[in-house]
Formats: C-alpha cells, structure tokens, sequence
C-alpha cells in the first residue's frame, strides 16, 4: 500500500472564491505491483486477506443457517464441458440482516481496512456496495457458468476499464472472498486475463469452454484469499470437481456516482415530484441501472428494460 499525492499542485489549484475547483486529498493505493499486475490482468489475487479467524468466523455463520441455503437454476448447458449434474451454485443471501452474531462477520467486510485502497485506486475514492452481498458454494457436480463480460467489446458507462492520467477506472469490481481452498483443476472462477481490453467478441465455444481451453485460467487460491475483478473482464465458473465444498463470499463495488441494482437503500422522493409526469419524475430518479425507466422520443413514453443504453 502507498500514499497517493492525489494532486501534487494542489497548493497551485485555480481559486473561485475561497473554493478550490477540484477537490483532491491524498489517499491510500494499491502499491506499484498491484497496479501493474491488475492493469495487465483484469483481476488479483491478494494472499492472506483475511485471518484464520475471520474465516473461521464467516463459515461457522454459515454452517449455522442452512435454513438460508437455495439452489440457483441449472441451466441448459447442452453438453457443453461446463455441464453438470445440478445448478452453478447453491446461494445464501441476506448475510448482512442475518440474526447477530452471525450478521457480524459480513458487516465486518463491506469496508475491511485492507480492502480500501484496492476500491480507492480501482474505483476512486468514494465508492459503494453494489447489489446484495452473495455467497456462492458449490458441490460436487455442480455445473459451471458460461463466460460472460466482453472488455471493451461495447462501451457502456457501467461496465468498462479505463486508463487515463495514471489513474485506473472500472465500472463494476467483484470483491471474491475465497472461505475454503481451491486447488489447480478443482474448478470454480476462471477469468481469461487481459480480456478487460478485449475488442472483438469472445467466440461462443470459448466461451463455453469448449476450444482454446489454455486460456481459460481457473484461479486457484487458499481459504482467506481475495481475487479482486473487473466485471467486464471475461470470467466464468467452471464445473465443481473437488470433493470438498466451495465457498466464496461475493461483495461487488461501483463508484459513487453509479448503481445497478435497487439494493440495500430506500429511496423517497418529495411530495411536490408526484405533481409532475412519469417522464419528469423519470429523471428525477437517483442512479442505478437495472429496471431504470427510460424516455422513448415522445418525451413521454416510459420503457423499463433490464439493461439498456449504458
Ligand atoms: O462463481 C464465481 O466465482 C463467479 C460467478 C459469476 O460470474 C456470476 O455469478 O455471474
């Protein structure tokens, strides 16, 4: 980790009134290697994250509420390799609101010391939990997960990278903490590297892990560590092989000024907004992606697509 001078003439910045025009303190950076090495790669794996403990705590939460445990759908993977005998994973959710002390060890992680200068430099500073908090496990037999996120393939302002002016930018960051080993060959997350940058489309059988399987990289990593991806890095799952279960707790980060899901807030507007049309109330909304209501040429018209015109 280093001091980053966020602006080394900020003594020097112009002056309006007794405001500087852009804000900018020092703050805490992934150190020179982590830069290079995320830059190149799209994701990194940072060893020993959490302490024996802190992992220790996490699964014995999770051991303790299997009442919260819940398949995610198999897909139709066709006799693809990624194939298996039942869905990618089986899920837990709500961590965050689970009765205490199981809540605990999941709160702990959403602003982990650790984890700050990782989101300062990948993010900026000033950056927020995106989606809810999921754990993902996976027994043996579990089916894989076609790899998804194209690089810079389409540009959209919500899942990109960018460099610029020494700085790195990503739209959504996966934080992946892994709670139990994953050793070569066992499956589970795989990335192809360098495809943050990627400007032609992946290959259906790439990826769907049926050619050019030398590189697919599936991360191996140890109970503790943190793999650290930019979603539109191309990554996926493949199929669970080890006999032991797989876990791994799944926090996701974007930048202040952008959301995709509903999420943990609740938002009300004024009274005075529901005097005003569908379309005015529409961008009145704050920011986030999914669902977001979108005004057709009419001025009028409202559609409500998943995903759309990022
Ligand atoms: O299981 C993983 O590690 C990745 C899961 C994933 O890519 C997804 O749920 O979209």
């Amino acid at each position: 980790m280093k001091i980053l001078a966020a602006n080394q003439n900020s003594q020097k910045l112009p002056i309006w009134g007794m405001i500087a025009i852009n804000e900018q303190v020092e703050f805490v950076t992934m150190n020179d290697r982590e830069k290079y090495l995320f830059d190149l790669q799209g994701f990194l794996v940072v060893r020993d994250f959490l302490s024996n403990t802190e992992v220790s705590v996490l699964n014995q939460a999770i051991d303790a509420n299997p009442d919260k445990r819940f398949e995610h759908p198999r897909a139709d993977l066709d006799g693809t390799p990624l194939d298996g005998e039942f869905g990618p994973f089986w899920h837990y959710d709500g961590m965050l609101t689970w009765p205490d002390p199981w809540c605990q060890p999941f709160r702990h992680l959403l602003a982990h010391p650790k984890v700050i200068p990782y989101l300062n430099t990948l993010l900026g500073r000033g950056w927020k939990l995106d989606h809810s908090v999921d754990i993902l496990t996976a027994t043996t037999g579990c089916q894989g997960m076609g790899i998804h996120g194209s690089g810079n393939v389409t540009f959209n302002g919500s899942r990109f990278y960018a460099y610029q002016n020494n700085r790195m930018r990503c739209g959504l960051i996966v934080c992946e903490y892994y709670l139990t080993d994953v050793n070569p060959g066992d499956g589970g997350l795989c990335v192809i590297p360098g495809s943050h940058k990627a400007n032609f489309p992946c290959p259906d059988d790439i990826r769907m892990w049926e050619t050019n399987q030398e590189i697919v990289f599936n991360i191996p990593a140890k109970a503790g560590d943190l793999v650290i991806f930019n979603e539109t890095t191309s990554h996926g799952v493949l199929p669970w092989r080890a006999a032991h279960e797989r876990r791994v707790a799944f926090y996701r980060y974007t930048p202040k000024y952008l959301h995709y899901a509903g999420g943990v807030y609740q938002m009300q507007m004024p009274e005075w907004v529901s005097e005003l049309t569908e379309a005015q109330q529409a961008v009145l909304e704050p920011p986030y992606i999914y669902n977001r209501p979108l005004i057709e040429t009419d001025g009028e018209t409202l559609v409500r697509p998943r995903r759309e015109g990022e």
